[in-house]
């Protein structure tokens, strides 16, 4: 057992978290709300959902290092600049993370720590770890998730050997382990090799991709003999080819991870300019979700004993609902300035000023001024506690804070 109360502090100079002091700047925009679950490190907590997966994924990758105590606050050289990710970038924007100042944030995916895991010298390994976006909330969407990555690279010889290794390396699968037999993957000129590869080394490489993270799945999955994956063509500036991989669940296609063989440059500044690897990132909230039938991200996050009482460490289990407290819903209407809106934003901020108690925030209404050409923007706010009932006089004041600093932080109209 350990203690998973974060020490926090901040200021209008500082943010203070786990012993590093930060001072503001122009980048800062981490809030007491994601600094105060940092140290609940779920995917460490035995007995949640998020952990089991984990652990499961961990043994069915029995020869690959397992790191998941890397520090979530990272530099924007691990979770940018040495994954190739362009100066001008859409993901680095503020509105997309958690920055401490303009060279450190909390980060945005487990990617961060792939130049760590290769100083390790480890050739297969494993980091899970959670994960931080400014995003959206409602019942799929959490500012913090969890994430797990996995890596492996071989010696970039003639395809003759790099066969020889990548088949010894295949002891996950109970199938004879030639990677000729398991191979369907199509490389496609619109999602290319790169220049200084051969292809049929990438053909190896992305074979064993394939069939590592298939197995994967479908070892999770066991008891969905329905199960279908199908993967798709992607873009990541860190791997080519890239693909991401979706399941069939409930009647939707899913996305579950990002994955490709890994860009030259990458290796190379790891001084490993002879070898070839492949990535992939997963999120674990989603898979969780759907193995053990969790309506809601959140209750990830629930201290309730109905919730955390119900699983066992290595075991995927249906979970049994409880009843929810009844939620108090409240609307906030506002004129907005000309110019951007940023929706996440705004819910970052109803969330900073409300808690955890938001359990939806949803634009309902919105209509432009014919003659003012103002906007006007109608959010409903559903407020729902996942452990007690809440009351009006306590949701009023909650939406009277809410009012106040959306009108302070964004100059609205409140109406
Ligand atoms: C990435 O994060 C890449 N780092 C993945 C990667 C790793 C690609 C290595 C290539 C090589 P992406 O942003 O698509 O990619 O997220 C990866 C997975 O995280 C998604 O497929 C999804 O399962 C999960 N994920 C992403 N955003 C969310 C979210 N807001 N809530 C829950 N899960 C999410
Ligand atoms: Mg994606």
């Amino acid at each position: 057992s350990y203690s998973t109360a974060s020490d926090y502090t901040v200021t209008d100079k500082f943010v203070k978290v786990n012993g590093r002091t930060f001072e503001r700047d122009e980048w800062t925009n981490v809030t007491p709300n994601v600094l105060s679950k940092m140290n609940r490190k779920l995917h460490l907590q035995p007995t949640n959902p998020i952990s089991i997966i984990r652990q499961l994924i961990e043994s069915h990758f029995n020869n690959y290092k397992p790191f998941h105590s890397f520090s979530p606050i990272v530099s924007t050289q691990q979770n940018f600049d040495d994954l190739l990710i362009p100066k001008d970038h859409p993901s680095r924007t503020k509105s997309d993370n958690y920055y401490f100042d303009k060279n450190t944030l909390l980060r945005a995916h487990t990617s961060a720590h792939q130049l760590q895991g290769l100083s390790s010298g480890e050739k297969k390994f494993l980091i899970s770890g959670d994960v931080y976006r400014r995003d959206e909330i409602d019942a799929s969407h959490y500012p913090i998730f969890h994430q797990i990555e996995g890596f492996a690279y071989f010696d970039n010889t003639d395809p003759v050997s790099m066969r020889a290794q990548i088949e010894a390396g295949m002891n996950n699968d109970t199938r004879a382990n030639n990677i000729d037999l398991l191979d369907d993957t199509v490389i496609k000129p619109s999602n290319p090799i790169q220049g200084c590869h051969s292809p049929e080394n990438v053909q190896l490489v992305a074979a064993d991709l394939k069939h590592s993270i298939n197995s994967m799945i479908y070892s999770l999955f066991a008891d969905e003999p329905d199960l279908k994956v199908r993967w798709i063509d992607a873009y990541f500036p860190f791997t080519s080819p890239s693909w991401e991989v979706e399941i069939f669940y409930k009647g939707a296609w899913l996305e579950v991870l990002g994955c490709g063989v890994v860009q030259q440059p990458l290796m190379n500044k790891s001084g490993l300019d002879n070898k070839i690897g492949w990535a992939f990132g997963m999120g674990l909230e989603r898979l969780a979700m759907v193995l053990f039938d969790i309506p809601d991200i959140r209750l990830f996050w629930s201290e309730d004993k109905r919730f955390t009482e119900q699983f066992t460490p290595g075991k995927i289990q249906k979970f049994k609902p409880f009843s929810k407290y009844p939620p108090c819903i409240k609307d906030i209407s506002f004129w907005v300035p000309k110019g951007e809106w940023h929706e996440n934003n705004f819910c970052e901020v109803v969330r900073g000023a409300a808690g955890d108690i938001v359990e939806n925030v949803q634009l309902i209404d919105e209509f432009t001024h014919p003659k003012t050409d103002k906007r006007s923007l109608c959010y409903r706010i559903l407020y729902r506690s996942m452990d007690r009932n809440v009351t009006n006089e306590e949701i009023n004041a909650i939406q009277e804070k809410v009012r106040d600093v959306v009108q302070d932080e964004f100059k609205v109209e409140l109406r």
